[in-house]
């Protein structure tokens, strides 16, 4: 456990129960930020995390081959110019190991810790309407009321087992990717398992293969990935981008769709001669990363532009891969490029030309159950030291509806969710004053890049705390008008794409019985950031603003909450 001191909740305890201005939930990268902001601007808070320490991804992702898929000059805060300037990344794509240095070090830095309570996970959180306060209870029984309660609990962070038949009985050693043990894994000599090929299993496959001696990979869709081209960081790249940070920060904000820069095109690769396609497909190829999907700006919006990138990929996997069947059942033939998050990978389709990587077709033969030496599917038995579970996320409102969340009058967050996540701007939910959401659903968020999109969020309602501060309000709450009017544009700029054509995790689509609704936002974080702009700029409009009526001396200022 990570040495703190319980500055904010002891100085509740301290003051009889003062409620907190703030109470955070989480410790990511989102986490830190917000309680950082919340400071500067003298407003008392805490935070709450399940895991031991800071990082969020970066401290429960340990598996061999985590990295960022966003270059790491980019993928990092932007609001201290000295500490853009004085970190040094190692590699183009950090890894794990370096990402979660980097959060320690912001904590540090920013002398975070003693405000935040690790190894504590938030189970509950009632509004009381009477008081317009929060009251939190965690699993280690400790309560505290706070007006404001901000979740920066993650999109990816409530990890999904599968639910196979026999887990149980297993008597191997079995891993989540987003749950890795932090003292690591030694599979040297093993048979090891791994399910699921997106962007976790993409990454430890090549890892694992070059440990285990024989890896077995089972495949139930195929995934596009690009080549990372990772390296180490060069010097002159690095003092490119630090003689230039703050402008290039700015022109991520307001010339970009995902608030990374990339080599942005004008052309539509269907106007494109087909060799002209081609040299620029392979040329973003060799420089790797991302910057593959903009080659041309009619990718996600067009099925045929869409297919010459998705005809590249597979012709890349092709050539890749000696054995033509194993190449075959690598390339992905029932989504389009793009709808489900593109991988980023470090000879992921070399890997299958190895001797001791097998690659078995779930298609062809579904798993049926995993039994106490290994895994049976419909055709045979395969026994297993070790299974990895690279299987992802209930992603957007996992960890969101983890917490017993309940709002006025009492209404569960779990039930108004129902039938997909509604919320205005992805900020807040009507019915849940005071509750925001750091890159909620309804925000571009996960299909953006992520630090840039949580110090958006983090300003935004900084500064709207601060606003209602000035005018004496207690409560904000989304109108419930003003939410139903987001989630229709929130649809409708969705349905003008070609997300919806896959089953991914964007729309739930990987949890059984999740309603099918598409989570993020489409629109590009250039509009979002002008309508959170313009409604912050008109006093805050689709939001109504409350003042908790003065109670006369002596009386408490609370009602009991059925925690
Ligand atoms: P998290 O980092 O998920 O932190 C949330 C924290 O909240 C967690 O530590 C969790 O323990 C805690 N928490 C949750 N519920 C509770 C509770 N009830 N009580 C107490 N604590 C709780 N995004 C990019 O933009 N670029 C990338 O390259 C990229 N790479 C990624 C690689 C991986 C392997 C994964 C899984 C995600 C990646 N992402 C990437 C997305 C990633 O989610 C964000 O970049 C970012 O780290 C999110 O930060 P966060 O603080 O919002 O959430
Ligand atoms: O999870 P996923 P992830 N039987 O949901 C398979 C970020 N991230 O952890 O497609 C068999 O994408 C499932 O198969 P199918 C990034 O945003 C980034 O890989 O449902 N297979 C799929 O292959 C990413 O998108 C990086 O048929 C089962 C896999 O498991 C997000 O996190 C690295 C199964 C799950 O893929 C999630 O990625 C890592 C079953 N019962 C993560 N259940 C970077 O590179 C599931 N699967 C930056």
């Amino acid at each position: 456990m990570v040495k703190q001191t319980d500055s904010a909740t002891a100085a509740q305890a301290a003051s009889g129960g003062t409620p907190l201005d703030v109470v955070v939930v989480g410790a990511g990268f989102a986490g830190l930020y917000m309680l950082h902001r919340l400071r500067q601007v003298g407003l008392r808070a805490c935070a709450f995390e399940r895991g031991d320490d800071v990082g969020g991804v970066w401290y429960w992702n340990r598996y061999p081959g985590a990295r960022c898929d966003v270059e790491s000059m980019q993928y990092s805060y932007s609001f201290s110019d000295e500490l853009q300037q004085q970190w040094r990344w190692g590699e183009r794509f950090a890894g794990q190991p370096e990402l979660l240095d980097y959060a320690r070090h912001v904590a540090e830095r920013f002398d975070l810790r003693r405000d935040i309570r690790f190894g504590t996970a938030v189970k509950a959180a009632h509004y009381n309407q009477a008081s317009a306060l929060w009251e939190v209870c965690t699993d280690r029984g400790e309560r505290l009321r706070a007006r404001f309660c901000i979740m920066a609990t993650g999109c990816l962070s409530a990890s999904r087992m599968p639910d196979i038949e026999g887990i149980a009985d297993y008597q191997g050693k079995h891993y989540h990717t987003g749950r890795w043990p932090h003292e690591g894994v030694d599979f040297s000599g093993q048979r090891v398992g791994v399910i699921g090929t997106g962007s976790s299993g993409i990454q430890a496959i090549p890892m694992l293969a070059q440990q285990a001696q024989q890896l077995l990979v089972f495949q139930r869709t195929a995934n596009f990935s690009v080549p990372a081209r990772n390296a180490p960081m060069d010097d002159a790249y690095e003092r490119s981008w630090k003689d230039h940070y703050p402008a290039l920060r700015e022109r991520a904000r307001v010339d970009t769709t995902s608030g990374t820069i990339y080599e942005k095109s004008a052309r539509k690769a269907v106007e494109a001669p087909a060799h002209e396609r081609q040299r620029e497909f392979e040329r973003r190829w060799e420089k790797g990363g991302v910057n593959f999907m903009h080659a041309f700006n009619d990718l996600m919006v067009d099925a045929r532009s869409n297919e010459t990138a998705a005809d590249f990929v597979r012709a890349q996997i092709r050539a890749i891969v000696r054995d033509p069947a194993v190449a075959e059942l690598l390339a992905p033939k029932d989504h389009p490029i793009g709808t489900k998050r593109i991988c980023v990978d470090s000879d992921y389709f070399e890997t299958y030309n190895r001797d001791n990587v097998r690659l078995i077709d779930l298609r062809t033969e579904p798993i049926e159950r995993i039994t106490a030496t290994g895994l049976q599917t419909g055709r045979s038995h395969y026994p297993l030291d070790a299974i990895v579970f690279a299987t992802g996320y209930d992603a957007m409102t996992g960890a969101l509806l983890g917490i017993d969340i309940r709002g006025r009058s009492g209404a569960r967050l779990s039930e108004h969710w129902a039938g997909g996540p509604r919320s205005y701007l992805g900020l807040m939910a009507a019915g849940f004053p005071n509750l925001f959401t750091i890159t909620g659903p309804g925000s571009p968020s996960v299909l953006s890049n992520m630090i840039f999109a949580i110090e958006q969020h983090v300003e935004w309602i900084t500064d709207c705390m601060v606003w209602m501060r000035d005018k004496g309000h207690d409560s904000i709450e989304a109108e419930v008008a003003a939410q139903d009017d987001w989630v229709a544009h929130v649809n409708q700029v969705a349905d003008a794409t070609l997300f919806n054509q896959a089953n991914s995790w964007y729309l739930g689509a990987n949890v059984p019985g999740k309603a099918r609704v598409f989570m993020p936002y489409t629109g590009g974080v250039v509009a979002y950031r002008q309508k959170c702009d313009a409604v912050a700029d008109s006093a805050y409009q689709g939001f109504r603003f409350e003042r908790v009526p003065a109670k006369p001396a002596g009386a408490a200022n609370t009602q009991d909450v059925d925690l």
